[in-house]
């Protein structure tokens, strides 16, 4: 009987991590989903135990070193080993760099980078004791080119980036694998340049499904095979310096 394999996801309360969990769980992974919206998260961990997954679920703000700290030692992968970790957890709103305030500064880089950062700490001790395991960056278009507006966003999403290739000479001879996603715009509640952003407000992005199925994919690869990155873009939507190319 092949032994149960438990993958971490952050920002799974909805979006992009939702979705990766749900396709997880098809996969036959059991999950640990982290995320600051408890009650959201329990939808999404019905979701993918009637697909078969065992499901935890803690609130946990990634922003938080503490936060993050607490919940790692009270995870069942504590014990267990983790077969992999997805760091989707991330937000960004778009400001001119006059109006970037301390804070909103603080606050991008403390979610997107700061927060991989923590978790990716937490879970190395864990990914070796399972044998290796696959890292997952959901980074961002917006690393590999420039945008007006995005400054912090960028700036964090590069910076994990970096984070991420450090990670893959430090890990590399204990097993440990890593993937780095740079989506274009994806259809989710991802604010960005609106601030009402919800599942349906970005026709021809994208969708979360199309995001989660290379997640599935990379998770479901031989385990000498390291997949680095993935540049991910919809036709019927921008991509960095492209422009749209079909209408949607
Ligand atoms: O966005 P959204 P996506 N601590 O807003 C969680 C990247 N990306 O799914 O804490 C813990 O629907 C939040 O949960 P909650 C993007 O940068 C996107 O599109 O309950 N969790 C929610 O589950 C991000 O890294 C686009 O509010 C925190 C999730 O993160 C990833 O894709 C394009 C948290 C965000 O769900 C998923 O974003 C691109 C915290 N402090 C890259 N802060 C795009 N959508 O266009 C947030 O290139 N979360």
């Amino acid at each position: 009987m092949k032994i149960r394999e438990r993958v971490l996801v952050t920002g799974a309360s909805r979006g992009i991590g939702e979705a990766v969990a749900l396709a997880l769980a098809s996969a036959g992974y059991d999950l640990s989903l982290w995320a600051r919206s408890g009650e959201a998260m329990e939808t999404v961990a019905a979701a993918c135990a009637a697909k078969g997954a065992h499901v935890e679920i803690a609130v946990v703000d990634v922003s938080d070193a503490s936060s993050v700290q607490i919940a790692a030692e009270r995870a069942t992968w504590s014990s267990d080993g983790l077969a992999g970790v997805v760091l989707n957890a991330g937000a960004g709103m778009w400001r001119p760099l006059e109006d970037e305030t301390t804070n909103a500064w603080d606050t991008t880089v403390a979610t997107n980078l700061n927060g991989a950062f923590y978790v990716l700490r937490a879970c190395v001790e864990h990914l070796k004791k399972a044998g290796g395991g696959l890292i997952v960056g959901i980074s961002s278009d917006s690393a590999l080119y420039p945008f007006p507006n995005r400054a912090a966003y960028a700036a964090a999403k590069t910076g994990m980036r970096a984070l991420l290739e450090t990670a893959r000479l430090e890990l590399r001879g204990a097993g440990v694998r890593i993937s780095v996603l740079f989506p274009g715009r994806v259809d989710t509640s991802f604010k960005g340049g609106h601030s009402d952003a919800a599942p349906g407000t970005r026709p021809g992005a994208l969708s979360a499904d199309e995001v989660a199925g290379v997640v599935q994919y990379l998770f479901t690869m031989p385990r000498n095979v390291e997949m680095r990155e993935v540049h991910m873009a919809s036709l019927t939507s921008t991509f960095g310096p492209f422009s749209q190319c079909q209408e949607s």
